[in-house]
């Protein structure tokens, strides 16, 4: 978080983090798409549209006094990048961690998971967090549930955690793990 006391502008860092393809990146467009946005979203991707280094955006936002500007990130989930994704997190005030909802993905969800934790070390656990279970919508297959995802990761431990059933492709649920994380992160704003 940076505080500029002058143009009374405060910054803050969000990331998009999660296994290789489990809709970090179309999470983040439908963010910025519904804030009129779409058009700041800088991709560094290869040409079938994987994220080789991240996402990156600002979506400004107005308060009485001060200013807020939101960085959002998304890091690559493919792991012959993974040396990128530890600069992509530095000075992170907030996770949104993108899992794929289908049972069969629970191992890659939770290497993501802990590799994510062993990031950060003793701070994992202060650091607000948010759990997207992500593809709600694949239809004929077996999905984790909240309460099965947070079992498998001693949830207890962690101070500001939430979980969300989110279908990125039609922006279920995207602008609502948006708002509960600056809720985290700032608990008297409501951001507009
Ligand atoms: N059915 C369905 N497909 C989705 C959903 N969200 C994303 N996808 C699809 O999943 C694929 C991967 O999505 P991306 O947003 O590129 O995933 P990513 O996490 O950014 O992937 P990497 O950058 O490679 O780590 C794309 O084909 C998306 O259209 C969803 O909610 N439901
Ligand atoms: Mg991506």
């Amino acid at each position: 978080m940076i505080y500029d006391y002058e143009k009374k502008i405060l910054q803050i860092k969000i990331v998009y983090y999660g296994p290789a393809m489990s809709g970090k990146t179309t999470s983040i467009k439908y963010l910025f798409a519904y804030f009129n946005k779409e058009d700041k979203v800088t991709s560094i991707d290869n040409t079938v549209g994987r994220t080789l280094f991240f996402d990156f955006g600002v979506l400004p936002f107005k308060g009485a006094e001060w200013n807020l500007n939101c960085l959002v990130y998304t890091a690559t989930g493919q792991d012959f990048y993974a040396i990128t994704r530890q600069a992509t997190l530095n000075g992170v005030d907030g996770i949104i961690f993108v899992a794929d909802s289908r049972v069969q993905c629970l191992h890659h969800n939770l290497r993501s998971w802990n590799e994510l934790r062993s990031l950060f070390g003793n701070k994992a656990h202060t650091i607000p967090i948010i759990i997207s279970l992500n593809k709600y919508d694949i239809e004929n297959l077996t999905k984790i549930s909240k309460e099965g995802f947070l079992n498998e990761i001693d949830f207890s431990s962690f101070k500001k955690i939430y979980i969300n059933k989110t279908i990125a492709i039609k922006g279920q649920g995207i602008l609502e793990s948006f708002e509960q994380l600056i809720k985290f992160i700032f608990p008297q704003l409501t951001i507009r």
